[in-house]
């Protein structure tokens, strides 16, 4: 069999070398030049545990191939962006686009399976964007048997920063258009996947997947909403959810200075977006959390006024712990919030896993990155933002004298 994959990022890619890794030929499909050639010579564009060796394995053996053609295959994995527009309804733009690739290279028998993120109904779309282009085929119709093309939804939830375990380990949901759609793009997950398969209808795949990224996102609101009331209180949020989980049938999740990466703070829309009127927990969730950066930053200013010209340290940009993705991250919201309310205070940020000042920074001028430990040294206040691994080490004593603001609950 030989299968294409459309999109290499942090689901394709690691996908394909899953693939890949079974003996199976697999295309990579991307249209960005510049990552085509990085995994033509076997490297990878972004930083996961193990995807490195993966890639580089899969290219040397002649398994995994680059290129920006879709080529012909018997089967089309779409693993390609879904971001959101203002109005936070899903630009499909990019699946659309992955359709209409696919769509000449066609054959009877052949399966293409969107894994993208999606509101519901997307599969069925995929599925008329092909039809648009290819009348001659026969697309599957619920309640009918025959057809010349598969189309299926199997969305991805591996965890960044445990990817190649997740992809793996996984159970996976795979929604056919009819079920036996599903069960075609099935034994794909089948050559890899050793986590259970499980065979649903289209929309429902859809609809899970959203309400897996929704569930967890009400979850870290009530945690941040938790921590708003305790900061009023004056009681410690962290002991008091320590002491809670202590309960046989609770489990709170952390708060934080918000929710950020690209699914959690975006899938959550998709169901609003679907049932306007009546996801009103999922909406209000969502507007705690967007809320967060801005109260953390807000703090910060209102210590940094009892100093005549403070330095401030924040240590963390990233989206999340261990990882070194900025895309929609809280830490990097924060800090342009300081640094644009205090513009003569100097703001040293700091991430070992960030080399560059990311580009949503550039455009403030008292921002410098630094090491952390000189910027902890300098500092009058010291904010976490990110709970990496090596900030977890910065000793006590080294903070002795200083604010300190630590919104990961790491250091008490
Ligand atoms: N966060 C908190 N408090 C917590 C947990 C997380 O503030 O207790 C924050 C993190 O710092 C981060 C954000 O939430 O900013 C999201 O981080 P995450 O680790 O919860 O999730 P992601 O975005 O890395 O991956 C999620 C996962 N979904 C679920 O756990 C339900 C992953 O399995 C999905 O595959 C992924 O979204 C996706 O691509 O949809």
């Amino acid at each position: 069999g030989r299968l294409a994959i459309l999109g290499l990022g942090y689901i394709g890619l690691p996908t394909a070398v899953a693939i890949a890794t079974r003996g199976i030929d697999v295309t990579g499909v991307d249209i960005n030049p510049a990552i085509v050639a990085a995994i033509c010579r076997g490297e990878v564009p972004f930083v996961e545990p193990d995807l490195a060796v993966g890639v580089s394995g899969a290219v040397a053996m002649g398994r995994l191939v680059a290129t920006s053609e879709v080529p012909e295959a018997d089967a089309f994995i779409i693993a390609v962006p879904t971001p959101f527009n203002e109005d936070h309804t899903a630009d499909l733009s990019y699946v659309k686009a992955a359709a209409e690739q696919i769509a000449p290279r066609l054959k009877p028998g052949n399966i293409v399976v969107l894994e993208s993120t999606s509101p519901p109904g997307t599969t069925e779309m995929v599925s008329s964007w092909i039809a648009a282009v290819r009348p001659d085929l026969k697309m599957p119709r619920d309640g009918e048997n025959g057809a010349d093309i598969y189309v299926a939804h199997c969305p991805e939830r591996v965890l960044p920063g445990r990817i190649m375990i997740e992809i793996i380990t996984n159970d996976r949901v795979v929604g056919g258009l009819t079920p036996l759609c599903a069960e075609k793009a099935a034994s794909i997950y089948r050559l890899f996947a050793q986590g259970e398969i499980l065979l649903t209808d289209a929309a429902s795949a859809e609809l899970a997947k959203l309400v897996e990224n929704a569930y967890r996102d009400v979850n870290i609101a009530f945690a941040n909403e938790l921590s708003l009331i305790s900061e009023a209180l004056h009681i410690d949020v962290w002991e008091v959810i320590r002491l809670a989980n202590r309960h046989p049938r609770v489990s709170i999740l952390s708060p934080g200075p918000g929710v950020g990466g690209h699914c959690i703070p975006v899938d959550p829309w998709f169901i609003v977006s679907a049932a306007p009127g009546l996801a009103k927990l999922i909406r209000t969730a969502r507007e705690v959390n967007d809320r967060r950066p801005h109260h953390v930053a807000e703090q910060v200013v209102m210590k940094a006024k009892r100093f005549h010209a403070p330095t401030i340290a924040c240590l963390g940009l990233t989206f999340k712990a261990n990882v070194d993705d900025v895309r929609e991250s809280p830490a990097i919201d924060v800090v342009g919030l300081i640094a644009r309310a205090l513009p003569d205070v100097e703001v040293l940020a700091v991430d070992p896993y960030v080399e560059k000042m990311p580009r949503q920074l550039a455009e403030y001028g008292n921002i410098r990155l630094e090491q952390a430990y000189d910027a902890v040294e300098r500092a009058d206040i010291v904010v976490l933002l990110v709970e990496h691994d090596p900030f977890r080490a910065i000793r006590h004593t080294r903070l002795g004298g200083k604010i300190v603001y630590d919104t990961r609950g790491v250091w008490r």
